[in-house]
Parts: structure tokens; C-alpha cells; sequence
């Protein structure tokens, strides 16, 4: 694939093995199988000992899998990637794969409930350090930095607040400390459409490539994009030996399918979020709206250096009460009430009792998400008629 392509052509090109192959199928046909066969033991041997690239196994290596990393390394600007069966996948396996027991972590406050998790009560288990910081003054992470800082992580904008985090900022820190440092950044709310984080001087790009990549609600995966060197640690050792989050053949052609079309839907998620996030800003029962395209919004300017638009999320918080803001989500029509984001449909959840459970109360507080929090995933139908969904069930706070 020739590099000077547009990101629209890449989308739909890159990798595709269609044309030579397999009958001049246009669409990368599902390698729906778990085996492949040696032609000799010795053949075998040689693919174990890494002298031959044959595929061996699918937990390994699949060709349907292939396209959608080559596609991926590509729209992000990498060397590689790394299709898992998760964005936890994804997560854990990047983590597992840049730490050994005396290493410590660096990550934001505010992140996606179970990334949260899984550094304060999953890696705590097995002595990895994780400090946890508000990196929406990149400055802070200088105050934890050592020889053991083996990874700085976080999300921008991150889950469920939107809060925008500089990638090169963070990126420029770390490095200067020592280039070693893994930075990695879950772009999950982004997308390469939107930032390339790589490009900004991060290590590591990671995926729920179960939201907008995808786009459609059905298939849930993940992704690492990196240097090749680290995505083959990922693949060899971190997925093989220690996660195992292998993505099947099937899910790997829904996400080469829901790639076709990134662009033009996060064109319209993010067009639509900004109508609906006007319209929750004049509402007269919406205290605060949460969203990275308003000038006044904190970390606006650095959304708007490191972002090509402000994406398909807003949060907001109601002048009312948890159970009068509940019964008001209840009564929406359109909108459904439902975790996951990037969906066709728009989402609407309450991290609070949701995505972000795994916070107590006072970790809640830290890390800025209000408890009375609603977020959106503003879908794809026409603006008008989710506002509209919106008016008729918010008019009754007023
Ligand atoms: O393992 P998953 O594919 O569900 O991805 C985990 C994940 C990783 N990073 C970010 C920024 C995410 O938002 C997610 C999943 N978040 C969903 C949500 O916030 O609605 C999960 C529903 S509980």
C-alpha cells in the first residue's frame, strides 16, 4: 500500500488481500479456523522456532486477523498491531507485556471503570505499583517518575468526564525521564480519524476497537498499535503465554467492515454531539455539559491542537437529584439506556452506577466524575429528532 494514500483510502485498502487471492473476493474472507496444517514435521518445527512465517495456530496468528492489524498500523501511523478479543485485551496485554513485578505505573485518575480496576485492585495483587494522577497538568506525573516507571498511562479525552489530556506533553515528560517509558494512550474515544497518538510522541495506541472502530454494536475487540518490536513482545508473549485474548476470525471481519466506514460516521457522531451538546448547554434543567468543543471547556485548546473534530461523547449533569435526573433518562424514547459507546443508536448511561462502578465514592471524587454524571454516545440518527428525545424528557426537570 503506497504511504501517500488518504486516510479514507486506507480505511478500505490497507492490507486487503482480495484482489490476487481468494477468487477476487473484494471482502477479506473469514479464516474461520483454529489449525493450519504442516506439510512436515519439520515444517512445523521451523514455524515454532520462528525460521518460517507460516501461520501455526489462530491464538497466533490469523490472515483475517492480519489485515485488520495491517489496516490498524496504518490509519494510526505505526509499525504494527495487534487485534485482541477486547479493549481489556488490549489493555492487559499491553500492561502485562511492558512490566515485571518491581515495575510501577504511572496512570491518569480518571479512566474507563475496569482499566481503573484492574491497575488499583487487579495489579496491586501482584506488587505493581500504580500511581494514580491528574494528568490534565502533564506536570504531574514528575512527581512519582523513577527508574522503576516502566509505563504512563491514560485517555484523552477520557471516560466518562472528557477530560483532554496533552499526549505530547505527557509524552515529552516521560521521555525526557527516560526514553524507555512505555506512554500509552486508550484511544478509544478518538479514534485514529480524530488523533494519532503515536504521531505525538506516545508508544503505544490502545483500543475498545468494540465502539467506533467497529461502530455498529456487535462485536466486541481490541487493539495495540506500536513499535513492531513491542507489538511482537504483545503477540509472542503477552497475548501466546499470558492473556490469551485471541479475537475470532468472524469479529476480525466485522471490524475490517466497520473500518470500511470510520470516517463519514465519525464525521456525523461528532457533528451531532455538537448540536445535542448546544442544546443541553440552553437547557434551562442542564447545570454543566461536558464537552471537549467548547471553548470554555478545560483542555479545549489542547482538544483542539491534538483532535481533527471533538468526537461523539458528552457527559452532563442535571440541577437535580441522582433519582429525578434517573427518572428523566427513563422517559427518553429515542435514546437508549446502555453502556458501551459509538454505536449507530445513541447511548445514554450513568457511570456513577455504570461503566464506572468500580470507583468508591471518594475515588470518584479525585477523579472529577460527579456522581450524578450522565453520559451520551450521540448516535447517528438525525440531530432533530434526538434533541427532540431529549427536550420532551429533560422538560420535565424544568
Ligand atoms: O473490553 P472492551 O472492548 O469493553 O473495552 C474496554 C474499554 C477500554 N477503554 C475505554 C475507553 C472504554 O470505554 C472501554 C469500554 N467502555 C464501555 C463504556 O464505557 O461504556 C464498557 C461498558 S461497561
Amino acid at each position: 500500500m503506497k504511504k501517500d494514500y488518504g486516510f479514507a483510502t486506507k480505511q478500505i485498502h490497507t492490507g486487503s488481500i482480495s484482489a490476487q487471492d481468494n477468487y477476487g473476493s473484494m471482502q477479506v474472507p473469514i479464516y474461520q479456523t483454529a489449525t493450519y496444517r504442516f506439510k512436515t514435521v519439520q515444517e512445523g518445527g521451523a514455524r515454532f522456532a520462528g525460521e518460517d512465517g507460516g501461520y501455526i495456530y489462530t491464538r497466533l496468528g490469523n490472515p483475517t486477523q492480519a489485515v485488520l492489524e495491517a489496516r490498524m498500523a496504518d490509519l494510526e501511523n505505526g509499525e504494527a498491531a495487534l487485534a485482541l478479543a477486547s479493549g481489556m485485551g488490549a489493555i492487559t496485554t499491553a500492561i502485562w507485556s511492558a512490566i515485571d513485578g518491581e515495575s510501577e505505573i504511572i496512570a491518569d485518575e480518571t479512566l474507563y471503570g475496569c482499566t481503573f480496576a484492574y491497575f488499583v485492585h487487579g495489579l496491586s495483587k501482584f506488587g505493581v505499583k500504580v500511581h494514580m494522577v491528574d494528568m490534565a497538568n502533564p506536570e504531574n506525573i514528575k512527581a512519582h517518575l523513577n527508574k522503576k516507571t516502566a509505563v504512563v498511562y491514560l485517555e484523552s479525552p477520557c471516560n466518562p468526564t472528557l477530560k483532554i489530556v496533552d499526549i505530547a506533553e505527557v509524552s515529552r515528560i516521560a521521555h525526557e525521564y527516560n526514553p524507555d517509558i512505555k506512554v500509552m494512550v486508550d484511544n478509544t474515544f478518538a479514534t485514529p480519524y480524530l488523533t494519532r497518538p503515536l504521531d505525538l510522541g506516545a508508544d503505544v495506541s490502545l483500543h475498545s476497537a468494540t465502539k467506533y472502530l467497529n461502530g455498529h454494536g456487535d462485536v466486541i475487540g481490541g487493539v495495540i498499535v506500536a513499535k513492531k518490536d513491542f507489538v511482537e513482545v504483545c503477540r509472542l508473549h503477552g497475548l501466546k503465554d499470558l492473556t490469551g485474548a485471541v479475537i475470532g476470525p468472524f469479529d476480525a471481519f466485522l471490524l475490517l467492515r466497520g473500518i470500511q466506514t470510520l470516517d463519514i460516521r465519525m464525521d456525523k457522531h461528532s457533528k451531532n454531539a455538537k448540536e445535542i451538546a448546544e442544546f443541553l448547554r440552553d437547557h434551562p434543567a442542564i447545570k454543566t455539559v461536558y464537552y471537549p468543543g467548547f471553548k470554555d471547556f478545560p483542555g479545549h485548546d489542547t482538544a483542539a491542537k491534538q483532535m481533527d473534530q471533538f468526537g461523539g461523547m458528552i457527559s452532563f449533569e442535571t440541577y437535580k437529584g441522582r433519582d429525578e435526573t434517573a427518572a428523566a433518562i427513563n422517559g427518553l424514547q429515542l435514546a437508549t439506556i446502555a453502556v458501551s459507546l459509538g454505536d449507530t443508536q445513541t447511548l445514554v448511561e450513568h457511570p456513577a452506577s455504570m461503566t464506572h462502578s468500580a470507583y468508591t465514592p471518594e475515588e470518584l471524587k479525585a477523579a472529577g466524575i460527579p456522581e450524578s454524571l450522565v453520559r451520551i454516545s450521540a448516535g447517528l440518527e438525525d440531530a432533530k429528532d434526538i434533541i427532540a428525545d431529549f427536550k420532551q424528557a429533560f422538560d420535565k426537570l424544568i
